[in-house]
């Protein structure tokens, strides 16, 4: 009897436990990438259930569609209604008056869980951190039985750059609109605020540009290897816009030049540089050198490039028909960017004469300031002199970074050595080039942007970008497996502060992460640096 009692007991007591904690996951062992600044634990937890709905608390079109995407993440897996509303609910989006930042708090009591914030960007990377707090299964697209549990605590949390970019070279391979949005789906749960589209190189013109059509007829046709091109309209342009927008993601769009112009002078003759020569004929620069072969009255278009060697063509900097075909196009962008920057290029204009590039550079910032933006341009433009709140990307050399620095001018971060995407991770990858160096995952979470460079400090830098370069990348499933997994070291990069990052914890929470793709069938590289 005595022992039928304690059993009875040891029951009663167990299914007590599991009922207050069944299967929680303390909140600092969820996988939250990027680390948020502060994780508290406590004990008890919240469970999402089906009458669990989305509370509004605040005004405006960006709460709503925070609350929306959070709706609508959580519905597929769970298959409960969560109505959004300004209704009493259990999943509160707390809009706070103050000055607007970023930052962010999350209060997880067992009856309800507060995200608060000054802006609606604070509540989306709340939202963010939520989800990933949440059982990997929420991924699910379809109903899964699961508890839905997340431990009580407090998140607060803030990020380290306020420029927290990716970019994508949809110029030596194409990328399909639909493509970049998934990429966006992908930014946004990482916490990046910055798109960078390179959008012209020597392969291919990218952008349609109304005043000078033959941009894309011409140079949108191939791309690297000779396959089809392809370019986005403009309407396809602001579509990609918009979805960032709706994500917090601003796009920077990038013309590159005088360099790696070789689409643009293919399209349009008179772009080429070139000499006069005695009898009257007119002589084009190929590679540097007059091209006899190629003589005539007018200057002739460059031949279509489908290589991948860079720094062979550039603009006629000396004719002021370049200048009003750069005007022409800055001026279409900017009418379609609400964003603050234009990105101009500026790298690896080998065939440039410097004195050239030096006017070049600058006459082209003049433009965009004139159209009331302000410009990036790879840290090469900084040997020209730069105008107040011109950028310069730091992507080769030191110091580069420093003259810009010296002209009072912010840098953004993209090392080659660690940020380059499209680096191979060891000798055995399929893809990717390595003339920068082998980047494995742990390279590329292993550095600080504040020391990394002699010279610059935290203070001079307005955040760090991972650039995805395309030469040897051709689908979404190229993209996937060069940017997964370091696309998400780069963003704890990016948001994290040095202090709080760490690589054994990273390494636990990038395979709880890993759980996630496999779920959203993300075929990412599968680094032996994890015990996925
Ligand atoms: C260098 S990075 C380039 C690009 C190439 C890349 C390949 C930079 C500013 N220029 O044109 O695509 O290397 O890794």
């Amino acid at each position: 009897m005595k022992h039928t009692l304690q059993i009875i007991a040891a029951l009663v007591a167990f299914s007590i436990s599991s009922c207050q904690a069944p299967n929680s996951i303390p909140l600092d062992q969820t996988g939250i990438i990027p680390i948020p600044s502060s994780i508290l634990s406590s004990s008890g937890v919240f469970e999402l259930g089906s009458g669990s709905s989305i509370q509004l608390v605040g005004s405006g079109e960006d709460l709503k569609r925070v609350g929306d995407y959070l709706a609508e993440k959580l519905r597929p897996a769970t298959g409960y209604d969560i109505p959004v509303g300004t209704g009493k609910g259990d999943l509160i989006l707390e809009l706070i008056s103050g000055e607007a930042s970023e930052k962010y708090s999350i209060e997880i009591k067992s009856d309800w869980i507060k995200i608060s914030s000054t802006s609606a960007a604070g509540l989306y990377y709340g939202m963010q951190t939520l989800i990933k707090a949440l059982p990997v299964e929420i991924e699910n697209t379809s109903v899964v039985a699961h508890d839905w549990l997340v431990s009580n605590g407090k998140i607060e949390d803030e990020p380290e750059f306020a420029y927290r970019g990716a970019m994508l070279d949809v110029a030596r391979h194409f990328i399909s609109v639909e493509d970049v949005k998934h990429y966006i789906d992908q930014m946004g749960s990482l916490k990046f605020n910055y798109l960078h589209l390179h959008l012209s190189d020597d392969q291919g013109w990218r952008i349609e540009i109304k005043s000078w059509p033959k941009l894309t007829e011409i140079g949108g046709k191939t791309e690297v290897g000779g396959t089809e091109g392809g370019f986005f309209t403009q309407e396809d342009y602001v579509e990609i816009v918009k979805y960032a927008a709706d994500r917090f993601i601003t796009v920077v769009p990038e013309i590159d030049m005088p360099g790696h112009t070789n689409a643009a002078l293919a399209s349009y003759g008179e772009l080429n540089p070139g000499v006069n020569l005695p009898n009257g004929d007119f002589a084009i620069m190929n590679e540097g050198k007059i091209d006899f072969d190629i003589l005539d009255k007018n200057p002739q278009p460059a031949e279509i490039y489908t290589g991948i060697e860079v720094g062979f063509s550039t603009f006629a900097t000396n004719k002021e028909i370049t200048y009003t075909f750069v005007e022409d196009v800055i001026r279409e962008l900017v009418e379609l960017t609400p964003g603050p920057y234009i990105h101009i290029g500026g790298d690896e204009s080998h065939v440039t004469e410097k004195a050239d590039y030096i006017y070049f550079v600058e006459r082209v910032q003049e433009i965009v300031t004139k159209y009331g933006k302000k410009s990036i341009g790879w840290d090469e433009i900084a040997t020209a002199k730069l105008l107040p709140g011109s950028v310069a990307q730091f992507w080769a050399l030191e110091e580069n970074a420093n003259l810009a620095k010296e002209q009072g001018n912010q840098i953004l971060m993209s090392p080659a050595k660690r940020a380059y995407l499209d680096m191979q991770y060891d000798s055995t990858s399929t893809l990717g080039l390595h003339w920068a160096a082998y980047i494995e995952l742990d390279d590329a979470y292993n550095w600080d942007p504040a020391t990394y460079s002699e010279g610059i400090n935290k203070s001079d830098i307005l955040g760090v970008e991972a650039p995805l370069w395309t030469e040897t990348i051709a689908s979404r499933a190229d993209i996937e497996y060069m940017a997964f997994p370091r696309l998400a070291a780069l963003a704890e990069v990016a948001w994290s502060s040095n202090e709080r990052r760490n690589w054994e914890d990273f390494q636990k929470r990038i395979a709880i992460q890993g759980k996630r793709w496999d779920i959203n069938g993300i075929g990412f590289y599968r680094s032996p640096k994890v015990n996925w």
